[in-house]
């Protein structure tokens, strides 16, 4: 059998670039295991940019001090505006702004992005980019959560992760199906395997009775009480979904 139906086109790989001051970061860890596999067969593709190449003065300075006063320095505008305007994807790829005041991102907005053509993503350094370029190339704010991060360089991977994964072809069929029972918005069931005993602790015994009914259930139930004990925001939203549909 071929891999593709006798009409269909071949699909283009989902391009992602990168504009950044250390493009050695990339692929980085995405060069292994389940996104390195995809690399490697064509799946998608990656390129770094050093931002650095658009400096205008000899010494390659980037960025300079906040207008205002304070700690720090700042990418500068007309500098990220050219890299922008000679690396960036063209339309309709999203051109994202990895940021600590950007909105979190979320696995629905992961799945939109691996739906398109792919990405361009701007990795910030030092207090981040001057707030103008944002707004006159109409960036997105993408960060990926409420902690202190160093530069956008590991955020634009694990965005590119979230991704990557999503891409058709990228994980075989059996991983696909256990991807659906978790999507109903709760945290997964614990899972067991070999030894049956580790250290004097046994595998919950209804994991070995060979009844599916009854591990579907406790699977459902465990997913709920680790939702309920650890994740209130996912949890209020998960029972008033629950509510509404019955
Ligand atoms: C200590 C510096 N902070 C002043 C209070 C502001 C700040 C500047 C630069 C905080 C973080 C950064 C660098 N962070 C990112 O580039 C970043 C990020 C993050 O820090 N957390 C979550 N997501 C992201 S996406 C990019």
């Amino acid at each position: 059998m071929s891999e593709t139906t006798p009409n269909a086109l071949p699909r283009a790989p989902w391009q992602a670039r990168v504009l950044t001051l250390y493009p050695e970061m990339f692929p980085g860890p995405l060069g292994f295991a389940l996104a390195g596999r995809a690399l490697n067969e064509g799946l998608w593709s990656l390129e770094a940019f050093d931002i650095r190449r658009f400096a205008r003065d000899r010494h390659g300075s980037v960025d300079d001090a906040p207008f205002g006063g304070g700690p720090g320095m700042v990418m500068r505008a007309d500098v990220v505006a050219d890299a922008i305007d000679t690396l960036r994807l063209p339309a309709p790829a999203p051109l994202v702004y990895l940021s600590a005041r950007g909105r979190m991102l979320t696995q629905a907005r992961a799945r939109e992005l691996a739906a398109g053509p792919g990405v361009t993503l701007i990795c910030g350094r030092f207090e981040g980019v001057d707030q103008r370029v944002i707004e006159a190339r109409e960036v997105e704010e993408i960060s990926i959560g409420d902690y202190v991060l160093s530069g956008g360089e590991i955020a634009a991977l694990a965005l590119l992760d979230a991704c990557v994964r999503l891409l058709p072809g990228v994980i075989g069929r059996a991983e696909s199906l256990t991807e659906e029972s978790h999507e109903a918005g709760l945290l997964e069931y614990p899972h067991y395997t070999r030894p049956q005993t580790f250290e004097g602790r046994a595998v919950p015994e209804v994991l070995l009775s060979g009844n599916h009914e009854r591990i579907r259930l406790w699977r459902r139930t465990e997913a709920e009480r680790t939702t309920r004990e650890r994740r209130a925001d996912l949890w209020s939203n998960y029972a008033a979904t629950r509510a509404s549909r019955a």
